[in-house]
């Protein structure tokens, strides 16, 4: 392709000036001409905007080099659509990628500015739940880095993950309005609006389908730039805000009723107000359905307008786009494809069908069944109606292909079919991904087993070339280079060649395994971390808590299946061993928690209260100062992660075996050289081959065991009768002895544990949980031996960085290869 030279011959893509000095006056430029403020009065966020306007722009050339190139290329492009997309904070994350911390560091120092302060200036954008959403942001990081074309599509929700607040011991929210000072990263997109239409009625007109008397809204686009690590290219994240179609009823507005006229414009822009903050559960809710049809009708559309500036039909879009899903939130993007092209392209339905099954690939992230999503069959013909119909003809299509090949397996079509008519006519969406998609993968290796042994068995069957594993991966810049700069250090010292390129190349410090010097740096970096933690925990709950004892950690969302009940029945065994022989030798421990639980979901939220409780009594008994504290530090986010993981001795990963289909926070603590007490779960069990078994330590039942106790009838009684310690903490938790002034305010959390079936069998796993603290502790009281088990962990986690799994992703199943960079 010809291009026009718009830049000079000699214009540098590679950010000429890099010094600190240049970086300076750029920084004070963009102060006074962006922002608009005098740096005698600018404040700590004109600051950082002036700081982010500076990096931007050299962003913004690698942008153009990216642009350039693939537009010579018309390569094939991957495009994730994900209802979150978890990035955390900008600016740290951009000097990384650019190289320029120091020198930034440095420029502003001399404008009198800390950049620390600076950096925490910038809000940490709640766009996520958990761990499918920070997957997500790994992912971007990870293509963009390995110079692989793609575009991530998301929600630019008003409202992220709500604040969570501890008062009284309790969970309470607040809505997190983190635009509230503009968003210097974004560029609004004003030209780039697409119609999404919602509810009305379809009319068969001969073999046409028309979808008529719709309502409409707008969704409006809003870009952030993904930078590489030192690589001259970046890709997109577009993010798209709901917009009234009319801005306000001039009719009404006219006649003075202006309340009335905006109210309607509110009501159609709610749609992207708010994220849900479900973690597992979807309750059904329409506004959900809405907002998933909104991301996926407005992506659709973008991408097809894309294709189109290109190539002349769409028989050829699979071979140019790569759609994945992240989990089923943006399944209905497959009925979407198919209406636009059979009804405003022309094109047959097979055609389309044909096309639509070589386009797109999903990722599942959970087999269990309270998270699966369904739609109930009314509500989906109400709200898209359209969609429906085309459901029900690929089910059709499929069903038939099922009966011609298995013709004597009458229930086999009840089992496959999308619509689940047992419980009251629902879509199953996870069905409708399976049928469509060319590739569906878990996020383990145990995790992609089940999920071919159970969910989706009869699919297995019956499409057995679809289904892989790709295991999870985190990205090392934000993980190890941007959160833990006292261990980057150490292996700059130590490693020859990149690390945050090729992060395999940790398996280097393996050599160091008896070397007494490496070894001491592992151990006072990370003290150095645990007092940079304690000093965060000072300032935030005013508790004092010392950086020589353990730091045991567990900061996840709060779940049942995730057990942090299970942490907390050791924790009351610990106190009670303290109580009962105060001389015996212990080792001292802070135990650690941050999460957030759903806002509905009541059990998790009484976990909370009760971490509080337990904290409130053990932190003021003067028998366990010094051995035991228990710390819940507040609003868990993408930030606070960075802060804790690198402090961290000890991570919790102890779900029940079969429920957590990876896990990431895992990986993140054991690259920061915490070890893992944790079960046979998710990757614990690909860890465990990585790390060896005398590196981590591994309890309880295996998911088969777990399966088998279940089938033969698991009974908790019979744990509870048999387990003085384990009766003991039960029976406090029961009479209040932690919930003195309501004693019987945790008699729910014990009879479900006792008396309703243990539902995630903490009772089961107890003794041997609580058998494997002990060994910890004795690992630890071994300075060396622990400093060296932590080199192990490190050395041999580098296979789980997110540029292997999206490497993985690339080859065999989105089929891209990197753009050639000039
Ligand atoms: O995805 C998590 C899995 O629980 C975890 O094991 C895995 O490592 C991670 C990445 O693969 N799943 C989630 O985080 N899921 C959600 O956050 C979620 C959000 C909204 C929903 C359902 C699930 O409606």
């Amino acid at each position: 392709m010809e291009h026009v030279n718009y830049l000079p011959s000699n214009f540098n893509y590679n950010s000429p000036g890099a010094t600190s000095d240049a970086l300076k006056q750029s920084i004070v430029y963009k102060l006074m001409f962006i922002v608009g403020k005098h740096p005698e009065v600018a404040d700590k966020h004109d600051w950082l905007n002036a700081t982010l306007f500076a990096v931007r722009d050299r962003i913004v050339e690698r942008q153009l080099n990216a642009t350039t190139a693939q537009l010579d290329q018309d390569s094939r492009q991957v495009y994730y659509l994900s209802m979150e997309f978890l990035i955390g904070r900008t600016l740290s994350n951009v000097l990384i990628s650019l190289n320029i911390y120091n020198e930034i560091a440095e420029a502003l120092k001399e404008l009198g500015l800390n950049i620390d302060d600076i950096v925490n200036e910038e809000d940490d954008p709640g766009l996520g739940n958990g761990g499918l959403g920070r997957l997500a942001a790994c992912f971007l990081d990870s293509l963009t880095s390995l110079g692989l074309p793609g575009r991530g599509y998301g929600i630019r929700y008003d409202y992220g993950m709500f604040t969570q607040k501890i008062i009284d011991g309790q969970q309470v929210e607040s809505p997190d309005n983190w635009l509230e000072y503009g968003n210097a990263w974004e560029f609004k997109r004003h030209h780039l609006r697409y119609k999404i239409k919602f509810g009305g009625r379809i009319q068969q007109e001969g073999n046409k389908t028309k979808w008529l008397d719709t309502e409409h809204i707008l969704a409006c686009a809003y870009d952030q730039l993904i930078p590489g690590y030192e690589i001259n290219f970046t890709n997109t994240l577009r993010l798209w805000r709901a917009q009234t179609s009319k801005e306000i009823n001039l009719g009404k507005f006219n006649q003075g009723n202006y309340l009335e006229a905006v109210a309607e414009k509110n009501s159609s822009e709610n749609v992207s107000r708010v994220l849900y903050p479900n973690d597992s559960t979807d309750s059904g809710k329409e506004l959900r359905l809405r907002q998933e049809y909104f991301l996926v009708s407005a992506t659709i559309q973008d991408i097809l307008r894309r294709h189109l500036k290109i190539h002349d039909t769409f028989t050829n879009l699979h071979e140019k786009a790569a759609i994945h899903l992240n989990d089923t939130h943006p399944v209905l993007a497959i009925p979407e494809l198919i209406r636009i092209l059979v009804d405003e392209h022309k094109m047959s339905f097979q055609d389309a069908w044909t096309i639509t099954k070589q386009t797109f690939s999903y990722t599942n992230h959970t087999l269990m069944s309270e998270a699966l999503e369904t739609w109930p069959v009314d509500m989906l013909g109400r709200v898209l109606p359209r969609h429906l119909q085309i459901i029900f003809d690929i089910n059709d299509v499929f069903l038939q292909a099922v009966r011609d090949r298995f013709p004597n397996d009458t229930d086999l079509l009840g089992r496959v079919s999308i619509i689940d008519e047992a419980h009251g006519r629902k879509v199953r969406m996870a069905w409708l991904a399976v049928i469509a998609c060319h590739k569906i993968n878990g996020v383990s290796a145990l995790h992609s087993q089940l999920m071919v042994d159970s969910l989706f068995a009869d699919f297995a069957k019956i499409y057995p070339e679809r289904f892989c594993n790709k295991t999870n991966g985190v990205t090392p810049r934000r993980w190890i280079a941007l959160a833990n700069p006292s261990l980057s250090k150490v292996f700059d010292t130590h490693l020859k060649g990149n690390w945050r390129r090729d992060l395999s190349l940790l398996a280097g410090l393996n050599q160091f395994k008896n070397d007494e010097n490496v070894l001491n740096a592992l151990t006072e970096s990370k003290l150095e971390n645990k007092k940079r933690l304690a000093n965060y925990i000072a300032e935030h709950l005013n508790t004092v808590v010392n950086p020589n004892c353990l730091f045991d950690v567990q900061i996840k969302r709060i779940h049942e299946y995730k057990r942090q009940l299970l942490n907390v029945l050791h924790v009351i065994t610990r106190y009670n061993r303290i109580i009962q022989d105060p001389d015996a030798p212990i080792v001292p421990r802070v135990v650690i928690f941050a999460g957030k639980a759903a806002s509905s979901y009541y059990v998790a939220k009484q976990i909370i209260h009760l971490i509080n409780d337990v904290a409130q009594i053990i932190n003021n008994d003067p028998r366990a100062f010094n051995k035991l504290k228990v710390v819940f530090i507040p609003n868990y986010s993408v930030s606070l992660a960075q802060i804790v993981i690198p402090a961290a001795d000890l991570s919790e990963q102890i779900s029940l075996a079969g429920t957590e289909a990876s896990g990431t926070g895992n990986m993140k603590f054991a690259l920061n050289g915490a070890l893992t007490i944790g079960t046979l779960d998710g990757a614990n069990v690909e860890m465990l081959e990585n790390v060896g078994d005398e590196n981590i330590f591994i309890f309880g039942n295996t998911a088969e065991q777990v399966e088998a106790l279940r089938s033969k009838g698991y009974n908790p009684r019979e744990f509870f009768d048999k387990d003085e310690e384990l009766r003991q903490v039960l029976s406090q938790i029961a009479n209040g002895t932690f919930s003195p002034f309501e004693p019987h305010r945790y008699m729910g959390l014990f009879d479900n544990l006792v008396n309703f079936g243990d539902y995630y069998q903490l009772l089961a796993d107890y003794r041997s949980y609580i058998d494997m603290q002990d060994e910890v502790d004795k690992h630890y009281q071994n300075k060396d031996k622990w400093a060296q088990s932590v080199l192990s962990n490190i050395a041999n986690m580098g296979y789980f960085s997110s540029d292997r799994t999206i490497q993985e992703y690339a080859d065999d199943i989105w089929k891209i290869k990197p753009v050639n960079l000039a």
